[in-house]
């Protein structure tokens, strides 16, 4: 589905800024470009890939719109692959939005969301999971992750891919050889030589095993601050995150509504939930506060559990911990600064002994630190990816690659029990077509639609 038009967006962040982008993509690009972009030099030959300074004047050729420095890439030596005109303006957005209308008015198209990186991808200039990667590195929230991305784009993943996919390819020529020639070849020899089955799963399981490091990587943890009202839960997320973002009184329930902020610690990201206190609901309000409490620790990477070490432990507080038994915890002992009214030793035999226990005041920010080093530590989150990195971040490369695992599984079964080569042979073909899902070599309009509207327009 290879438009011919000429689109046109502005690639730069809505808003004022230092400098405001318009790509234009397509046949027409540069002669469009040409009727409003007045050289300051009288010699502008458009060569590719040179930057030309003068002025944007509207289609009318009457008013001076902008002072801009113009680029133009002949393709398929561009993005897209096809001739690009970038327009280097100054980032007043009603500047940018003046020429995006003069641009229209001259035959452009407004690009759809992705529609640049789109045809990048059917021009052959960059696979789906490179494209995928484009989107993942503007969207990174960490230097770490967008490590990831950009190993990403460098084809690392591909390369990966298309190793595997190679291995698998070798493998059934051989199947597919004893079903055309079963009387000439002798079937159980060749059967059994196909170590590329192994290998192709030991890759694939290889890059599935680096998903949770890489979710964790690109999405980082989420964290629900929990316990009884009043030990501080909402105190403490102030703290964590700097701000004064959740209310803070004396008076037990004053969170009801879940509070999330983030805040990056040791390049991780810690989405942090503060919740209302547990215990018996007071009212209705309540009564929903402390169900959403419960439905956001089935989905949480860690419990971050308050007690308030100031006043005696309570039935509440001992029904926090033991629900939260079989996921991963930290307690925060609060009101440090306070004189200690139990000891550690009291909770120390509901949990068990590699759980961690910290004390903090959340009022005065005492124990913050070693508070975020051990939700960093029990989460394993110690993100050291390099550009050398090959890691799924994506899930549905995960979901392809388990398809990909399943069939070779299937495969195998199938030479064990001593099946005809078809069954392996088509359970091979199922492998390689879900690998190529990742690349995008085979797949259907419907997730490309999905993927690439999912982008920013520009982009
Ligand atoms: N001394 C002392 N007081 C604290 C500390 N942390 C919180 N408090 C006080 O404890 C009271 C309750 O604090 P919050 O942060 O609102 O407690 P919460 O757990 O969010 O309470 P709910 O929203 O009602 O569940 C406030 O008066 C805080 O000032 C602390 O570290 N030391
Ligand atoms: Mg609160």
């Amino acid at each position: 589905m290879l438009r011919q038009d000429t689109i046109a967006a502005i690639a730069t962040p809505f808003g004022p800024g230092g400098i405001g982008i318009i790509r234009i993509s397509g046949p027409q690009a540069q002669e469009i470009a040409r009727r409003i972009f007045k050289p300051s030099k009288k010699k502008c030959l458009w060569e590719s890939h040179v930057l030309y300074h003068g002025d944007i004047v509207s289609a009318d050729g009457k008013t001076v719109l902008d002072e801009v420095l113009i680029s133009f890439m002949r393709g398929p030596n561009s993005f897209t692959g096809e001739d690009v005109i970038e327009i280097n303006g100054h980032g007043s957005p009603v500047i940018m939005q003046k020429i995006l209308f003069e641009l229209i008015y001259l035959g452009c198209r407004l690009a759809e969301s992705g529609e640049f990186s789109r045809r990048a991808f059917f021009n052959n200039r960059l696979d789906l999971s490179q494209a995928e990667a484009l989107a993942a590195m503007v969207a990174a929230p960490t230097p770490h992750a967008f490590v990831l991305g950009l190993a990403q784009l460098k084809g690392n993943l591909s390369a990966e891919i298309e190793k595997a996919r190679g291995l698998l390819i070798e493998a059934l020529a051989v199947f597919e050889a004893s079903i055309d020639f079963v009387e000439d070849a002798p079937a159980e020899e060749s059967l059994f030589l196909t170590p590329q089955i192994d290998e192709a799963k030991k890759s694939i399981e290889k890059l599935l095993s680096t998903y949770h490091e890489a979710k964790i990587i690109t999405q980082g943890l989420n964290v629900v601050i929990t316990g009884k009202p009043n030990v501080g839960k909402s105190s403490l997320l102030n703290a964590l995150t700097g701000k004064k973002k959740a209310i803070v009184t004396d008076m037990p329930g004053t969170t009801r509504d879940l509070i999330v902020d983030e805040v990056v610690v040791h390049g991780t990201v810690l989405n942090l939930v503060d919740t209302a206190g547990i215990r018996q609901p007071k009212d209705a309000i309540e009564e929903e506060g402390i169900s959403l409490v419960w439905e956001n620790l089935a989905n949480a990477d860690l419990a971050l559990i308050v007690l308030d070490g100031s006043i005696p432990l309570s039935p509440e507080d001992e029904e926090v911990i033991s629900k939260n038994k079989n996921v991963n915890i930290v307690i925060a002992i609060n009101k440090s600064d306070l004189p200690a009214s139990w000891d550690i030793k009291k909770i120390a035999h509901m949990i068990e002994p590699e759980k961690k226990i910290i004390k903090i005041s959340a009022k005065f920010g005492a124990g913050l630190e070693e508070l975020k080093k051990a939700i960093i530590d029990s989460c394993g989150a110690h993100p050291r990816p390099d550009t050398g990195s090959v890691m799924i971040t994506n899930l549905r490369h995960k979901q392809s690659l388990e398809k990909a695992r399943k069939n070779i599984v299937a495969a195998k079964e199938a030479i064990a029990r001593g099946e005809s080569p078809e069954i392996t042979a088509f359970e091979l073909r199922e492998a390689i077509d879900n690998l190529d899902e990742i690349t995008g070599k085979k797949i259907n309009d419907e997730v490309l639609d999905k993927i690439f509207s999912s982008f920013c327009i520009g982009k």
